[in-house]
């Protein structure tokens, strides 16, 4: 996973900052570079920063923690991440790049299954250092089969989540012996996602293990995925909390409109008219998605709608529809056409 845009010299002198050419417009700003203030705090340090783990352990809402934003979907369902999402953080000289991955799945192993295990193997290859999420107190079967994917050459933090669920603090500490004793870990670092302190902490720890090098991104860059990409994850995420336990996985969201359109008048917002279908195995599904009378739909427009303004700073329109394509997770061409890897 090599970033392709360029990056300033590795001198750390990027070219926006040389004295501007009497007559020539202001260069436009590159990628990686620097403010002069960002500058100021010494030679640049960027490396990339996997999160893995099974299903559901909080592996996206520690990534939006870290960003500081919500990029990439949650809730309590497991398999709610589909796709490999990067979310960028600049701080002082350091540029961390984390890569939130699906939950490693072991249960069935159905195209859509296989697809999202091949993106996790793909985003712990070649990366500085590995977030290895498990629930703090628990180590299970799935997740010593996560653990048995990842190589020995890349450091390996425990990352023991939801440390706020464990009521009796005096378990965790023999708890973190018997995984110190499992697996050679850089650190073990019991903590919760949803703590501001915690995920301070986690940034400190993760500071340690990122290169000298030229960041790979623009200093206020969020995320790699477009907003058509976020569109559709968001539509996603409300679908999967406000259709309860019913609705199995194997439902998914395809955007067949995307555009966007100028603001009218000064001081007005862009304009985004977006069409999405949500696709389900059986013609029940279908009827659990739209709901009395169109009620259970509608809130997932408006949801998602909200949602989507704050995101892209824009006002949005969002139409949606329900199809039933009956056997689309078992079927490895449709799940390639629907956008997995
Ligand atoms: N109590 C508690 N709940 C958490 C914490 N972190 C995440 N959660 C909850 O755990 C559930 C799963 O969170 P996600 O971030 O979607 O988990 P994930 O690992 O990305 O899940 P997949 O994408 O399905 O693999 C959500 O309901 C979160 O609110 C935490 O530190 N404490
Ligand atoms: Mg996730």
């Amino acid at each position: 996973m090599t970033p392709t845009h360029d990056v300033p010299d590795a001198d750390g002198a990027p070219e926006n900052l040389l004295p501007p050419i009497p007559g020539m417009p202001p260069m436009p700003a590159m990628p990686g570079a620097a403010s002069a203030e960002a500058l100021a705090h010494g030679p640049q340090h960027c490396g990339l920063i996997a999160i893995v783990g099974k299903p559901n352990v909080g592996k996206s809402t520690l990534l939006n923690a870290l960003v500081g934003q919500k990029i990439s979907i949650t809730s309590r369902k497991a398999q709610t991440t589909r796709h490999r999402i990067t979310g960028m953080r600049t701080r002082e000289a350091t540029q961390f790049v984390f890569v939130d991955t699906p939950g490693f799945q072991t249960l069935h192993a159905n195209a859509l299954n296989k697809s999202l295990n091949k993106t996790v193997l793909g985003a712990v290859g070649d990366v500085d250092l590995i977030l290895f999420v498990v629930e703090a107190g628990s180590f299970t079967p799935a997740d010593e089969r996560v653990l048995k994917l990842l190589g020995k050459g890349i450091p390996t933090v425990l990352l023991a989540n939801k440390l706020d669920n464990i009521h009796r603090r005096g378990d965790v500490a023999p708890w973190l012996q018997t995984m110190h004793e499992k697996h050679d870990f850089a650190e073990l670092v019991p903590m919760s996602a949803k703590s501001a302190k915690d995920v301070e902490r986690l940034f400190a720890i993760c500071a340690k293990y990122l290169p000298e090098q030229p960041w790979f991104y623009g200093e206020d860059e969020l995320t790699d995925r477009s907003e058509k990409f976020l569109a559709g994850e968001m539509v996603r995420e409300k679908l999967f909390r406000l259709t309860g336990d019913e609705l199995p996985y194997t439902s998914t969201v395809i955007i067949d409109k995307f555009e966007e359109e100028p603001p009218q008048k000064k001081g007005q917002k862009r304009l985004m008219r977006i069409a999405a279908t949500i696709v389900v195995e059986r013609d029940t599904h279908k009827a659990m998605v739209i709901g009395d009378k169109g009620d259970r739909i509608k809130r997932i427009g408006t949801e998602t709608r909200v949602e989507l303004e704050k995101l892209m700073d824009a006002k949005v329109f969002i139409e949606l529809w329900v199809k039933v394509r009956s056997g689309w997770a078992d079927d490895e061409a449709r799940v390639r056409s629907f956008g997995y890897e």
